[in-house]
């Protein structure tokens, strides 16, 4: 059996945002084609300033766990992809030149109510068992330090049609060359 890879994703990449087509759950799998399979919801363990930035408006986990007071834990989605889908993903984040693949401390998100009527106020609750893995995050020395001294950051990144969706993603083929 091919290698299969665990990766964490915040971002464009979680179901239903316009880079999700980049993990085909539906695919067949062999080594001709990419294939990913959804394995649970996460929280990293860890808080990490979360931002929508760029005039292209795209999600960054700036790679500073802990070091910033506002910053939150994120929420993402893990997946087992092969390897045609992790090359594919790398493409994409232009990994390792943009945005760096980073061992991430992660925990299975096993339980979560909606923050709405009776369950108001209930809490995510995760499973204690810590996994480290893969996400794509922007090292230090590619992102302004400025960006580590907002008085807020997100912890779960949405697209334009949800509630706290911030600003609108321009994908990679929309931009200008
Ligand atoms: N794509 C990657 C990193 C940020 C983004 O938009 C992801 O979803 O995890």
């Amino acid at each position: 059996m091919a290698d299969m890879h665990k990766v964490f994703v915040y971002g464009t990449l979680k179901r239903g945002i316009y880079n999700h087509r980049l993990l085909p759950t539906e695919g067949s799998g062999g080594p001709d084609s990419a294939v990913a399979r959804w394995l649970c919801d996460a929280l990293t363990i860890e808080t990490w300033p979360m931002v929508v930035a760029s005039r292209y408006s795209i999600p960054f986990m700036l790679d500073a766990p802990n070091r910033v007071a506002a910053a939150l834990q994120v929420k993402g989605e893990v997946y087992e992809v092969n390897d045609l889908c992790l090359s594919q993903l790398d493409r994409l984040e232009r990994h390792p030149d943009w945005y760096v693949r980073t061992p991430v401390k992660v925990r299975r998100i096993v339980k979560e109510q909606l923050r709405t009527g009776s369950a108001a106020g209930a809490v995510i609750q995760s499973d204690p068992e810590v996994e480290v893995i893969q996400a794509y995050v922007l090292p230090p020395g590619r992102f302004h330090p400025s960006l580590l001294e907002r008085e807020h950051y997100l912890s779960e990144y949405q697209d334009v049609n949800s509630d706290n969706a911030v600003r609108v993603y321009v994908p990679p083929a929309a931009r200008p060359t």
